[in-house]
């Protein structure tokens, strides 16, 4: 099912066009510049000597058990190794080490539950937390190198818990909360977790929703699991395994508050994170402990801009996507700054949320996803309006093109028209920001993502794997080594370098379309394989055609991502139907209902954001003679768009079919 689309087919030629257009700079404010973390000199330095420049950074940043003799091990490419031989821990470096420098009372987190609850946790509150943690992860039988599967909603105790594994060397991976069971209990399964850390529940748009159910159908066929811990969070009743199930604070309450932080190996597995591929079995990526902590620290203080004495940061991302391991969990932790930690969703109780947040907690960091701001856009102006968010210094975006309106909009009504920002480029494989301008720095383009950060090289480059000129576009590669670099697939080194090493020699390719403008700026276009984007999440179209097609009423699916002004794309299904159920589709009414429980059906075996915004059901689906269906006339449908190019198709009559199929009333 996987295919090989051109950067043309992923990324319309309109698009193109329309990038192009966007002449609008805003140059640094020389005041910005004289306080920013990051110079411009940094550009000069790392192209002097990146190795240098990497040892530097991994030195000043991060505190080390023992130092590392050499920078970058790249004999065993695509295999990479970096500081192997220095030791550090991740949890003392983000924790204890800010306490023993005096500043255990600096709040790390302004914890903001849904319902309105708070709580302010220092450094030190912390630090008492991950090491009694750590402690009960140990008595329930986690030793180094086992894993640990984390499915929480936003609260501390996510955080606190990926500390706990990291100060033990235990691999932690986070399944984001709005997973299905069959999504969890497939990771738990891929990892052999001996461990699951989850809660009775989360607040979610107003009312409590349960997670525990959904671990005990996963855990019940998860021979390696030993012990489920539940953080006790909305009180509602929840089933109860005596031999297995643990209440966190009851753990917590018992265990020493005393634990020493090994070092671990620079190269120690840190974390997996399962993300979607071209097919339906999601790729566990793997990163480690200094090269990603490296990277993960100086992004954050020098994109982000932050000083950690005086910023509140806040990044609106889950702690299950790789955002809030990276700019919530380890870099900012890292650098011993204060942060906003919000449960819910930005319009409970009210559309005004996020802003009231900001304006009470002074945030002065804020960063986010383009379709959160396309969402307030469509909200209006005046509910920000109605806050003080003048607090605000730097605005971030992530996991998504932004369109040049909407980071004018986020510049001049949630930046008070001066706050810069950074949009920033990077995937879960990439570990930490890859491309974006840096504050204070860079004169900024609204919609780019505009260069490499200092340290790292990136391009694109065309069908043959040669660099293109200024003005054109290609496939987006790396063609350096860098630090948070992930460092395979979980258990599946041949996928690893079929995915990203195939493709062009030596260099990684990173899946997305891009266009260099006159001056070099990167204006990412999106993905040229079959993964989606919506809503700044990843979706894989076989993982969810696999979905469809499990249910017995369906013969056959295929998925498209369209556009959507608000999420960015939007899932589109085209199903056959088996036999019988063609009659049943066809009773008057009966259509809508099947369409529902088809919906309902992707939400149980994915999770509710995987859910088709839109399915068509039809008779014949386009396909070439080789069997592939060309997804691209299926996205001219779902797109509403005249239908392109149908000489390559095995029955051009098909297209026909369902068009006219989709002409007659429902
Ligand atoms: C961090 C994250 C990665 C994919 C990536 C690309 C898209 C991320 C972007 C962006 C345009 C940006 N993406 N940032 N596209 N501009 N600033 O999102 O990781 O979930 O692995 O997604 O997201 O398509 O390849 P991940």
């Amino acid at each position: 099912m996987t295919r090989r689309s051109t950067v043309a087919d992923a990324a319309s030629e309109e698009t193109l066009s329309n990038l192009g257009h966007e002449d609008r700079e805003f140059p640094p404010d020389p005041a910005f510049t004289a306080q920013a973390v990051g110079k411009a000199e940094l550009y000069e330095q790392a192209d002097a000597d990146r190795e240098k420049f990497w040892a530097d950074q991994a030195r000043e940043r991060l505190t080390w058990s023992k130092d590392f003799t050499q920078t970058l091990d790249w004999s065993d490419a695509p295999f990479a190794k970096w500081y192997a031989d220095g030791q550090l821990n991740a949890a003392y470096n983000c924790v204890d080490r800010h306490v023993e420098a005096g500043n255990g009372d600096r709040v790390a987190l302004h914890f903001v539950g849904e319902p309105g609850d708070t709580e302010d946790i220092t450094y030190a509150d912390l630090q008492d937390r991950v090491k009694r943690a750590a402690n009960v992860l140990l008595e329930s039988g986690v030793a180094k190198g086992d894993r640990v599967a984390i499915y929480l909603p936003m609260i501390p105790e996510a955080v606190i818990s990926m500390l706990a594994c990291a100060r033990i060397g235990a691999p932690h991976s986070v399944v984001f909360g709005g997973f299905s069971s069959d999504a969890l209990r497939s990771r738990i399964a891929d990892a052999e977790a001996k461990v699951v850390i989850t809660a009775d529940g989360g607040y979610r748009r107003g009312k409590p929703s349960a997670l525990k159910p959904a671990v005990d159908d996963a855990v019940k066929d998860s021979p390696s699991v030993l012990k489920v811990l539940v953080v006790q969070r909305t009180k509602e009743e929840v089933a109860w395994n005596d031999e297995k199930d643990l209440w966190w604070h009851e753990a917590l309450e018992a265990a020493s508050p005393e634990h020493t932080a090994e070092p671990m190996d620079a190269e120690h597995p840190l974390f997996i994170l399962y993300t979607s591929g071209t097919t339906g079995k999601p790729k566990g990526i793997l990163h480690t402990t200094g090269g990603y902590l490296t990277q993960a620290a100086y992004t954050n203080a020098v994109v982000h801009d932050v000083h950690p004495e005086t910023d509140v940061y806040w990044c609106s991302a889950d702690v299950g996507w790789v955002t809030g391991h990276s700019y919530i969990v380890y870099g900012p932790l890292a650098n011993g700054a204060t942060q906003v930690l919000y449960e819910g969703t930005p319009d409970t109780p009210h559309k005004g949320r996020w802003w009231e947040i900001i304006q009470q907690h002074k945030v002065s960091i804020f960063y986010t996803a383009p379709t959160a701001i396309r969402t307030c856009m469509k909200w209006g102006k005046e509910i920000p309006e109605k806050f003080d968010l003048s607090s605000l210094r730097v605005l971030g975006s992530v996991g998504e093109p932004s369109n040049p309106e909407a980071w004018i909009w986020y510049r001049d009504v949630i930046g008070g028209g001066k706050a810069p920002i950074v949009d920033t480029w990077w995937q879960t494989e990439t570990g930490a920001i890859m491309v974006s301008a840096l504050p204070g720095v860079t004169t900024l383009k609204p919609g780019s993502a505009q260069i490499a950060v200092p340290g790292i090289s990136v391009d694109v480059v065309d069908e043959q794997g040669n660099s293109v000129d200024n003005g054109h576009g290609g496939y987006l590669i790396i063609d350096k080594p860098w630090p948070s670099m992930l460092r395979g697939i979980w258990g599946d080194p041949e996928r690893f370098k079929e995915t990203y090493w195939s493709r062009f020699k030596g260099i990684y390719f990173a899946g997305d379309g891009a266009k260099k403008d006159e001056q070099g700026n990167i204006w990412v276009l999106g993905r040229v394989d079959d993964v989606m984007n919506v809503s700044g999440h990843r979706l894989s179209t076989t993982e969810i055609e696999s979905a469809l097609v499990s249910h017995p009423k369906v013969a056959e699916a295929a998925v498209v991502g369209a556009t959507d002004e608000t999420t960015g794309q939007a899932v589109c299904a085209f199903v056959i139907l088996r036999g019988d159920a063609v009659q049943e589709a066809d009773e008057p009414g009966e259509g809508a209902d099947l369409v529902a429980e088809l919906r309902n059906h992707v939400a149980k075996e994915i999770g509710a954001i995987a859910k088709p915004r839109q399915i068509l059901i039809v008779a014949e689906l386009p396909k070439t003679r080789s069997g592939k269906i060309m997804r691209r006339l299926l996205r001219d449908v779902a797109e509403n768009r005249e239908v392109g190019d149908v000489t390559t198709l095995a029955d051009s009559s098909v297209m026909d079919l369902i068009q006219q199929g989709l002409a007659k009333p429902a």
